[in-house]
């Protein structure tokens, strides 16, 4: 049956009866989102299942993407756009009184990731299903997300995010599909039947139950799934013998140490501490995905050999590199195949992905927990190893000297993104100048030794959520302009460059900018009382907080102009609202100084009528995904300003360009491809090169104290760090003007101080010349179709998995 509104009222308020015995104008916000996730539910477990019978029936070729996370945000409005649902039941809510706005506001936004990484595993479920492609994601059902931030006197507090607090309303729980990890205890080797045997014993026991969320393409019938698994204890791995009770508690301290493994997400994502918990969710995540894997094939009667003719596996970074031996494991161990074989199977399968080149970001464990915890594992690991140093031995005899770099275990240590690149068949990176990092420079020489392995897969953002329904006016502006195609083909985008010098297109889009801008004023009015200039520029900087992100360099310019300002209170700028959202990892203490410099800076600007008409400066607390899609379609500026080198693609550099703000950013990551593709007049460029900051990396030539002594600007900036201009504390700020002066600024922040200063110059008088403010505008969003994640899963199915679209 066709949906209509009146079938859809009809529909609603039978739920509403059914579910919680109330009529319309009695329920609930919550209560009505609940109903209609609950028709929706009805509607997607049908197509699901046609999916899943077709990728059966067809024996299609499938990928797994294997992630530690997936940012999904809300669900409801991606699913009732697919269905094709989201007008009807906009209107038929309206009918009945409600806010449609508000009634989806009532999913608690699925945080479970840290940012970019997660992110674009969530954009590639959307596209894999959008494309018609059998693809699904494999990840954990953490209890907690990503903390929730509190602003407290200006500092950032954690909060627990216990998302799962009311019902997940897209969950199935599928019991029945559980699977048993091990950890610890003995292996043993025996002899069989003339082989040789493996035989762990004395392990402990854990329950993966598996919870099942649909993930829907755009209009195409397609249900893909999303599968998050969950520890459990087992309640028979324990016999309660001891009169004494003794068992009983040895049980329940059993039972809490294995529901910690899916219990919450690690919250850093650039520092990495070996800790056996993180080392036990990799191993749960990737040894319950692949046995379930391992099953449903063999039950399709194909044979172990067909394993990689059937099934791609891809690790999103190395935090499930352990997939490697895990195959490994369970086709010899299992499935009684022998090395050679298994091997080739394995290295057949298995594709990576690398997401940064940062020292402190790579994955290593130290060997003797490794060993404890995962013993037959590391046997596994030890062999691949050997196997591989000889390899190199014999076949390299150039890398000699560079073996013990290249090794798998080295000095107690196990290097996770070695274990990656020697057990693929794929290495890729996530934008052309962090692929060619990692081919000259970081992976070197594994580069040599495997150079087929490496390719590029620029990072692409799911256009559907981005764009249609982050900007609904926007996207009717588009449709209307250039027909529709652009939604299924987004490439079709750069038909508006035929536009970009027409005022009435133009005229079109200032408009629209302008109602979101009031919108996304509007909100932060309610939210924090504050009054933002709708005609100010707004300048957006959101994204994780880390020192390479360079969120300082960002507030030292806003100081200066502050400082501008009150010199010369006639000054001629036209007014910013500087815009901030990002968290910072709880033990990053530095970050988290930064976050409180950003506050205390907007205590005192915001306050200060010399700028008051001038610079605003806002900190959104507990910037998450749907704060971004809130703020994304009012920007004006799009702040992507990493040290050249550091950041490996970005991502919300494409969701704001597509949104029609202009970058200002440094040639880094995918920023280089995005000036490749608009040309240099349609964004603001500044900064030293990547190869710049690597040669001053290598001749120790760069003499931070130097800038600063020559360009008074500086000095008065930072010396308002030390010297109580924010408050009688003269000591809060020391540690980052230490960061800066006594150990040499790390990221050249001010390096490129002066290079900054000036291209901030040159947004501030282009936006005066509103015309070719908007040409530039429509420039980014003509070409912004390149960098749809549809894009992006094309190139990872044609290029990597093999795989194809099905009809359902
Ligand atoms: C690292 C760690 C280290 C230990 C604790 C937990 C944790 C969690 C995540 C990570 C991964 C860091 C890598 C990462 O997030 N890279 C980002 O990937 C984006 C998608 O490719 C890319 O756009 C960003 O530039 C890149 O920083």
């Amino acid at each position: 049956m066709t949906m209509t509104k009146e079938v859809f009222q009809k529909e609603f308020c039978d739920k509403l009866t059914t579910t919680f015995g109330k009529n319309v104008e009695e329920a609930t916000d919550k209560e009505a989102f609940q109903a209609i996730s609950l028709m929706l539910k009805d509607e997607l477990h049908r197509k699901w299942q046609r999916t899943q019978q077709a990728y059966q029936d067809q024996d299609h070729k499938q990928v797994y993407y294997f992630s530690m996370e997936f940012l999904l945000g809300r669900l409801i409005e991606t699913n009732l756009l697919n269905v094709g649902w989201l007008n009807i039941c906009r209107e038929a809510l309206t009918d009945f009184g409600f806010h449609s706005e508000e009634v989806f506001c009532e999913e608690h936004d699925a945080g479970l990731g840290n940012g970019g990484l997660g992110r674009l595993a969530a954009c590639f479920l959307d596209s894999l299903a959008s494309l018609k492609l059998p693809g699904h994601g494999v990840g954990i059902r953490y209890k907690y997300g990503l903390f929730q931030q509190k602003m407290v006197n200006g500092y950032q507090v954690e909060l627990p995010d216990y998302w799962l607090k009311d019902d997940y309303m897209w969950e199935t729980k599928r019991e029945e599909e559980a699977v048993e990890i091990r950890f610890g205890g003995t292996v043993h080797t025996i002899q069989r039947d003339q082989k040789l045997c493996f035989e762990h014993r004395d392990y402990e026991r854990v329950l993966a139950i598996p919870y099942d969320v649909p993930i829907v393409g755009y209009q195409n019938d397609v249900v893909n799934t999303l599968q998050l698994w969950s520890a459990e204890s087992m309640s028979n791995h324990f016999h309660f013998q001891s009169p004494n009770g003794h068992d009983y508690y040895h049980y329940l301290d059993y039972k809490r140490s294995v529901e910690q493994i899916s219990e919450f997400l690690y919250p850093d994502d650039s520092y990495y501490e070996g800790k056996l918990l993180r080392l036990k969710q990799q191993y749960f995540l990737v040894s319950a995905g692949l046995q379930s894997i391992l099953q449903k094939h063999k039950k399709s009667n194909l044979s172990i050999q067909q394993i990689p003719d059937y099934i791609s596996l891809q690790i999103n970074d190395t935090h499930p590199s352990l997939i490697v031996p895990e195959l490994m494991r369970l086709l010899l161990d299992e499935e009684g195949l022998g090395w050679d074989e298994a091997w080739s199977i394995t290295t057949s399968t298995v594709a990576y992905t690398n997401h940064t080149t940062l020292n402190e970001a790579l994955e290593t464990w130290p060997q003797e927990m490794f060993q404890t915890l995962l013993p037959r594992i590391y046997m596994i690991i030890e062999e691949i190893n050997e196997r591989f140093c000889r390899m190199l031995w014999h076949d390299f005899p150039e890398l000699r000297d560079s073996i013990h770099q290249m090794a798998i275990i080295s000095y107690g240590t196990i290097h996770m993104a070695h274990l990656s690149m020697v057990g693929s068949y794929s290495i890729n990176g996530v934008a052309k100048l962090h692929t060619n990092i990692l081919k000259k420079r970081v992976m070197k020489p594994f580069y040599t030794v495997f150079p087929e392995r490496f390719n590029n897969k620029t990072n692409g953002i799911t256009h559907r959520r981005w764009l249609l329904n982050a900007n609904p006016e926007l996207a009717n502006l588009l449709s209307t302009t250039i027909g529709k195609g652009w939604i299924k083909e987004p490439k079709e985008l750069i038909q508006l460059l035929k536009f970009a010098h027409d005022s009435s297109f133009q005229e079109a889009i200032s408009n629209v900018k302008l109602r979101n801008k009031q919108a996304f004023a509007s909100f932060i009015y309610k939210q924090y009382g504050i009054v933002i200039d709708e005609q100010s520029i707004f300048d957006v900087h959101i994204k994780r907080l880390h020192g390479y992100k360079r969120q300082l360099l960002n507030i030292f310019h806003i100081l200066h102009l502050y400082h501008l300002c009150r010199e010369n209170p006639h000054l001629q700028m036209t007014p910013r609202t500087f815009i901030f959202g990002a968290k910072a990892a709880p033990g990053y203490h530095f970050a988290k100084n930064v976050i409180k410099l950003i506050t205390s800076a907007a205590e005192k600007i915001n306050n200060d009528p010399v700028a008051k008409d001038k610079i605003k400066i806002i900190f959104l607390e507990n910037y998450n995904v749907s704060l971004a899609e809130r703020i994304i379609p009012a920007a004006d500026v799009s702040e992507q300003i990493s040290t050249a080198s550091k950041e490996a693609s970005g991502t919300g550099n494409m969701k704001l360009m597509m949104n029609g703000a202009l970058t200002l950013g440094t040639r880094d990551g995918a920023n280089v491809e995005i000036a490749e593709m608009v040309g240099p007049d349609n964004l603001f460029t500044f900064g030293l090169t990547s190869e710049e900051v690597f040669e001053y990396q290598r001749n120790g030539q760069y003499r931070a104290r130097d800038v600063y002594n020559s360009d008074q600007r500086l000095r008065t900036v930072l010396d308002q760090l030390v010297t109580q201009f924010f408050s009688n504390d003269d000591v809060e700020f020391k540690d980052i003007y230490y960061s800066l002066l006594m150990k040499n600024d790390e990221f050249f922040v001010l390096k490129d101080f002066d290079s900054y200063v000036e291209a901030q110059q040159l947004v501030d008088q282009t936006y005066r010349h509103q015309q070719t403010w908007l040409k530039k505008s429509i420039t980014n969003i003509a070409h912004s179709g390149k960098f749809s994640s549809d894009r992006t899963i094309s190139q990872y199915a044609n290029e990597i998995w093999g795989i194809h679209p099905v009809e359902i």
